[in-house]
């Protein structure tokens, strides 16, 4: 009987796994996976392992949360959340959600793998924020065509709303960014709501611009085969929101044309 109740959680988990991108025995690490239960990862601006505890506490508080608590940090690695990556969470404690174990990241140990809490609050980590009201937008899409919607279109969006969306496409392929509606509050410098886009996998690199107000921008198109869409709402005044179309070009293709909107040669 307990083997059976056993053989049924697993079951269930791998269920479960699957749902949240299970594959080949690796979970897929996006952003959109890093959102489980409002629980999400973030490392500093320059890379893996810059954040003091006072700049963890930062990040979160700029997003519109607050430093996970080992609770959620456990409630989403149960739902898939699966980070090697060590983060400041509450009151000072270090540590990262680990849901299949792997000899290179946590020692083959399933659970949160926790440094305890740290003495020295300068020392230098990633940081796990907890934000309720950010889980439903963003993801990791591989289509090769794809509308993108600011949370809730075509209602507004809410306030402290962060959204990440990376864009892959196949090797070869570049993409195209093809606005069709726009709409976030507008501010002189784009300070409050913004849409930014990077030419890159991630938000640090291949910075190619912030929006915001109603101008519908230009197509953009990717120099390679990936784009990191950043949507952030801070704590008042919200707007219409934005809805955009990707498409995966060939390469060839675009060499060939003298496009004016070919804006990364
Ligand atoms: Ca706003």
């Amino acid at each position: 009987m307990r083997v059976f109740t056993v053989i049924l959680a697993i079951g269930f988990f791998l269920k479960e796994t699957q749902a949240w991108g299970f594959k080949n025995g690796i979970f897929h690490n996006s952003i959109w996976l890093e959102q489980a239960a409002g629980v999400y990862h973030r490392e500093s601006r320059n890379g893996r392992y810059q954040l003091t505890y006072k700049d963890a506490k930062a990040v979160c508080k700029y997003e519109g949360g607050a430093l996970a608590t080992y609770a959620q940090l456990e409630a989403a690695r149960k739902i898939g959340l699966h980070i090697c990556a060590a983060g400041w969470f509450d009151k000072g404690r270090v540590g990262y959600p680990i849901v299949k174990a792997g000899v290179n990241c946590g020692s083959g140990k399933i659970g949160i793998v926790d440094y305890g809490y740290r003495l020295n609050k300068s020392e230098k980590w990633d940081v796990y924020c907890y934000n309720p009201n950010s889980k439903e937008c963003g993801g990791t899409l591989t289509e090769q065509q794809r509308v993108i919607i600011s949370p809730g279109y075509p209602e507004e969006y809410q306030d402290e709303q962060i959204c990440y969306w990376h864009i892959r496409v196949r090797y070869g392929q570049r993409i195209r960014l093809h606005f069709l509606e726009f709409d976030v509050e507008e501010d002189t410098s784009c300070q409050a709501d913004y849409l930014e886009i990077y030419d890159s996998y991630d938000d640090i690199s291949g910075f190619a611009g912030r929006y915001c107000g109603d101008y519908l921008p230009d197509d953009i198109i990717s120099t390679g085969n990936v784009m990191t869409l950043k949507f952030l709402s801070d704590a008042s005044v919200v707007a219409g929101g934005f809805q955009l179309e990707y498409i995966a070009v060939n390469a060839s293709l675009i060499h060939s044309q003298n496009n004016t909107n070919y804006i990364f040669t």
